[in-house]
């Protein structure tokens, strides 16, 4: 297969979470070809930033021109650009070779340390921004670059968001490249607690016409004390390289988007302060991931199994071997409901989006830390009388109304109830625990299993007894 060029064009960061790396990094999850033009060396750490040295223009120059004399490269993005000068070059070379290029406009770095001699700003809003195809500033450079102030009194106002973005988008007036649509993102607003937002804002020309139009991407804001360093590298990479493989700038912007929420669940801490975006999961996290997919595999093939998904739907929540919290579950976004008859899940496999079979799994683990898995099912009163004689079961009923009412109103502190109220009757974790319900809840059935395949196990054998009953 032919392979798809990209080029990235910026600064190198030997801490690898920004610049040159972090692109490159990022492109290959893409399978592109990562094409590396460098505008400065840094001296940096991923929570700290000492200084850089500007290539000289002359080699910033050779570089393209060997590059794009060779091969004919049509995607390509821009990061850290140290001088008006090689703005310049750059910006020539992008317009002569027709390129559709994203500009980052980082001129700061993410500890604050600026990346670019004075009026570099001006030099990118007078020859990079007109020919761009898309513009991906953070809330600070929104600003900067449209003039507007964004955060009104606690929090970031959408609406300004909205109205930098038309105001930058203004900039890129240049017509001579034959772009089908151009769009300007503003990354990282703050519009309330605890929520993320991003704005697009996308100028369709397809058929001649112009039609413009808003896109957001809200978000919840992930509890981490500290910027992830090099995550608007990572995201403007991922842009290039979705509009690189589907010319199509809106999908470019959902996959950006979709790719990086993902990597997102899995910031690693590379030191005492610092997090970076690993933009793949550990080995753990991998096998979790697997077997929650293996779990749902064998379900959802099965038409019966629909039998046994309740009101509020069935989810499977694998944990971590040493799970402390929900953002180490692996579940299934959404649940798994019923679709022509069969069990289909709603959103994908994801770590921290189970909530009652997370709380339920990470409480089973403190009295019986080798079970892994629980899987939550419709309780069927026949199907439960002939598990029960069925010596390959251990299976304990809990009783829901002795539940003191202080816990009963409170969703997680039941979960906690249930299961240290099973383990002080029966000193053990049975393979499911079931309920026949009370007033407003639901009868349930909850297996628990060590591992996939002990999982699939137990499936089976309740579906051939589901089987023979009614
Ligand atoms: O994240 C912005 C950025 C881009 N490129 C390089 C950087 C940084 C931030 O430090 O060092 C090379």
């Amino acid at each position: 297969m032919e392979k798809i060029f990209c080029l990235t064009i910026a600064g190198t960061d030997p801490s690898c979470g920004a610049g040159i790396q972090a692109d490159i990094r990022t492109f290959e999850k893409f399978e592109v070809y990562p094409f590396s033009v460098i505008t400065a060396v840094t001296y940096q750490t991923a929570d700290s930033f000492s200084g850089y040295f500007p290539i000289p223009i002359e080699s910033l120059e050779e570089q393209l021109k060997i590059l794009f004399e060779k091969y004919p490269i049509k995607y390509a993005k821009t990061g850290m650009i140290p001088t008006k000068a090689s703005v310049k070059i750059i910006a020539e070379y992008l317009d002569k070779y027709q390129v559709h290029y994203v500009v980052d406009p980082v001129t700061v770095s993410s500890v604050g340390v600026r990346l670019a001699e004075e009026g570099t700003e001006s030099e990118l809003k007078k020859t990079l921004f007109p020919s761009a195809q898309i513009i991906t500033p953070n809330l600070k450079e929104a600003e900067y670059f449209s003039g507007i102030n964004i955060k009104t009194q606690e929090f970031d106002d959408i609406e300004l968001m909205r109205k930098a973005a038309l105001e930058i988008l203004s900039m890129m007036t240049n017509e001579k490249i034959e772009h089908k649509s151009k769009a300007v993102i503003i990354k990282g607003g703050n519009p309330e607690k605890n929520k993320i937002v991003d704005i697009a804002l996308i100028s369709d020309f397809e058929s001649k016409k112009k039609k413009q139009y808003f896109l957001k991407f809200l978000k919840d804001q992930k509890p981490i004390e500290q910027n992830v360093h090099g995550t608007g590298c990572v995201f403007s990479a991922a842009l290039t390289a979705s509009l690189a493989i589907k010319k199509d700038l809106n999908f470019a912007i959902q996959n950006a988007e979709e790719f990086f929420d993902e990597n997102f669940e899995n910031i690693t801490k590379i030191s005492d302060r610092a997090y970076i975006l690993t933009l793949d999961y550990s080995p753990e996290k991998k096998a979790v991931l697997n077997q929650v997919k293996e779990i749902y595999n064998f379900i959802s093939s099965s038409k019966k199994f629909s039998r046994l998904i309740p009101e509020v739907r069935t989810n499977i929540s694998v944990s971590l071997p040493n799970a402390q919290s929900k953002i180490d579950v692996a579940a299934i976004e959404g649940r798994i409901s019923i679709i022509n008859g069969y069990p289909k899940a709603i959103g994908k496999i994801k770590f921290g989006v189970s909530d009652h079979t997370a709380r339920l799994i990470l409480t089973t683990k403190k009295f019986d830390n080798s079970l892994n898995i629980v899987l939550n099912m419709k309780y069927v009163p026949d199907l439960i009388q002939k598990l029960e004689n069925d010596s390959f079961f251990k299976i304990a009923e809990i009783d829901r109304s002795k539940q003191p009412e202080n816990i009963s109103l409170k969703e997680e502190s039941t979960m906690q109830w249930i299961v240290k109220k099973i383990f002080e009757q029966h000193g053990t974790i049975p393979d499911i625990i079931w309920d026949k319900g009370e007033i407003g809840k639901e009868p349930i059935m909850r297996v628990f299993a060590k591992n996939a395949e002990e999982m699939i196990i137990k499936i089976e054998k309740i579906l051939n007894y589901l089987e023979k009953s009614n």
